[in-house]
């Protein structure tokens, strides 16, 4: 029997990730106002997958017999940047998720729900990635620049990402 607690906090990181959906959507959008379709792209991209971890926490509370609750999203409050700020920012933000995932993890433990522990496995392995895949692209524009030549190729290689 998963309890309310858990139930309660599994609500919270949904909207969390759909937030987060919203985040690189609009992140996504801004990129493709400023010519950088590779890097709109990539966000957009993750905007989906973003969308697909909500998901995935939506069917685990309807498969434990849990009460899903829908919570607002909130509009996302993002200064924008250079490609670069822009990515420090991305970069914060996950790490706020893999918290909020760590204190899922937490409250499994604490009440020995090892259903729970074993399904948010998958999300603390995801936010290595995450985390992996933000700072990856910090470390090539702080190396190669800014200027519009490394722009272009790190556009072009962005463009190429594919989920699959
Ligand atoms: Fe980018 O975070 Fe989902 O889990």
């Amino acid at each position: 029997m998963i309890s309310e607690r858990i139930i309660n906090i599994i609500n919270e990181q949904i909207n969390r990730e759909f937030y987060s959906g919203y985040l690189y959507l609009s992140i996504s959008a801004y990129f493709r106002e400023i010519g950088l379709f590779g890097f709109a792209h990539r966000t957009r991209e993750q905007a989906a997958e973003e969308m697909e971890h909500g998901m995935k926490l939506f069917s685990f509370i309807i498969d434990r017999d849990g009460k899903v609750e829908l919570k607002q999203i909130s509009t996302p409050k993002f200064e924008m940047g250079s490609p670069t700020e822009i990515y420090q920012k991305i970069y914060e933000h996950e790490k706020s998720i893999t918290n909020a995932i760590m204190d899922v993890a937490k409250y499994a433990e604490e009440e020995c729900d090892r259903t729970t522990l074993s399904f948010i496995d998958w999300y603390i392995n995801e936010q290595v990635e995450e985390e992996r895949n933000a700072l990856e692209i910090i470390k090539r524009l702080k190396m190669f620049g800014e200027d519009k030549a490394s722009l272009f190729l790190i556009d072009e290689e962005l463009g190429k990402y594919s989920r699959s």
